[in-house]
């Protein structure tokens, strides 16, 4: 049985290596936004909500989840005997829409709880079978070609497995293709919009389609499916759907429309893992492949990403790069690392997510708590 006593919501400063730039916006600063849950039993559990400072990604932001999950989703789980974490995401749908960051932060934190009841690994949990993952970066949109051409040719001098470039009109074909030139023709290359085009600039979609990327994620508006199904009828190009893909039912229709054929997977936008799950179970039977996506998530966040991508559909790299990618110290022990093949190791003889929060500097950290008990 597992019981939701308490959970503190914290809220962590921590500067970015280096500016993250996409089509909607930059970021400097990471706003943290951690949560620790504790059982009946007195068992730990951390989590992280994935949504940002500013609603330019999705609609939800820090701090419409800090209200949701104080107003709506805590009160929801609190009280309650469940069976397993399974049971967690049912009661926080039921007549409750949207709010899918705010849900998953709580829902991804009872998984961890139940993961660490039983001493077994998230992953394990999960019903992961992969011991390591193949890493991809996601590079923010530079200052000129050859800017971007140098972080390039680095990350896969790394080991990344797979480079991603941010574009927007005026920052695209231009500097994917100096990429390509430099890198040549097998660089595991792609490309995500974050809905940085209209119908109208199609064209410049289609140029793109000569660059033989592996990919192209979310090019058109985020809550648009016929226009994707549109445009993949016009590209060879594989699209991939990010922000549209929002539950199971979405991807059902993505698969139904052709509005793409790779799904990037981010458990805190699909509002937890059992609908994660429940996505990359659909992919798998229709022959889809799925990867896990990133949100600039610290170590905490990072290790959910990691146990999910251990399910045997995410057969694509992630965006999972290690700790120091983003992070001069990350808030927990160990920092996640990748080796030089660029593999990242699913900690799975370790309970839980397999990594502990340095809570003396989370502690330093933090600008914000508030705790929530059950009554
Ligand atoms: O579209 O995948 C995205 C970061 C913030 C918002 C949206 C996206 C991203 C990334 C970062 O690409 C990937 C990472 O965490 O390394
Ligand atoms: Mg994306």
């Amino acid at each position: 049985m597992l019981r939701i006593e308490s959970i503190t919501l914290r809220e962590v400063a921590l500067a970015l290596k280096e500016p993250f730039q996409i089509s909607s916006g930059t970021q400097k600063q990471r706003r943290i936004f951690l949560l620790e849950l504790t059982s009946a039993d007195g068992v730990v559990a951390w989590s992280e909500c994935v949504a940002a400072e500013f609603p330019n990604y999705g609609p939800e932001t820090i701090d419409t989840c800090w209200f949701a999950i104080r107003e709506w989703v805590a009160p929801r789980v609190f009280g309650r005997s469940f069976a397993g974490p399974e049971e967690v995401d049912p009661v926080l749908e039921h007549n409750f829409r949207g709010h899918h960051m705010a849900k998953a932060a709580v829902e991804m934190g009872a998984w961890e709880l139940a993961a660490r009841t039983e001493g077994v690994s998230l992953s394990a949990k999960l019903g992961g079978t992969r011991s390591s993952i193949r890493v991809g970066i996601s590079l923010g949109i530079q200052d000129s070609p050859a800017a971007l051409v140098e972080k390039a040719r680095a990350a896969l001098e790394r080991g990344y497995r797979k480079v991603k470039i941010k574009i927007k009109p005026g920052a695209d074909f231009e500097y994917v293709r100096a990429v390509r030139e430099a890198l040549g023709p097998e660089a595991p290359l792609m490309a995500d919009a974050n809905n940085a085009y209209g119908h109208e600039s199609i064209a410049s979609l289609q140029a793109l389609d000569e660059l033989g990327l592996m990919m192209i994620e979310q090019p058109l508006a985020w809550d648009d499916l016929l226009r994707h199904a549109h445009l993949q009828n016009l590209l060879k190009t594989p699209i991939c759907l990010d922000e549209s893909i929002t539950s199971v039912e979405r991807t059902e229709d993505m698969i139904h429309l052709g509005a793409g054929r790779i799904v990037n997977i981010k458990p805190g936008r699909v509002g937890g893992f059992t609908s994660s799950k429940a996505i990359h179970d659909l992919c798998a039977g229709h022959g889809i492949p799925v990867w896990c996506g990133g949100m600039l998530e610290s170590g905490v966040g990072r290790g959910h990403n990691v146990a999910l991508a251990s399910l045997r559909n995410f057969t694509l790299p992630g965006d999972l790069s290690p700790s120091e990618r983003y992070w001069e110290q990350d808030i927990v022990t160990p920092e996640w690392t990748m080796d030089g093949d660029g593999w990242i190791v699913v900690p799975a003889d370790r309970p839980g997510i397999g990594v502990e929060v340095d809570r003396d500097r989370v502690e330093n950290l933090t600008v914000r708590r508030e705790e929530l008990r059950a009554q």
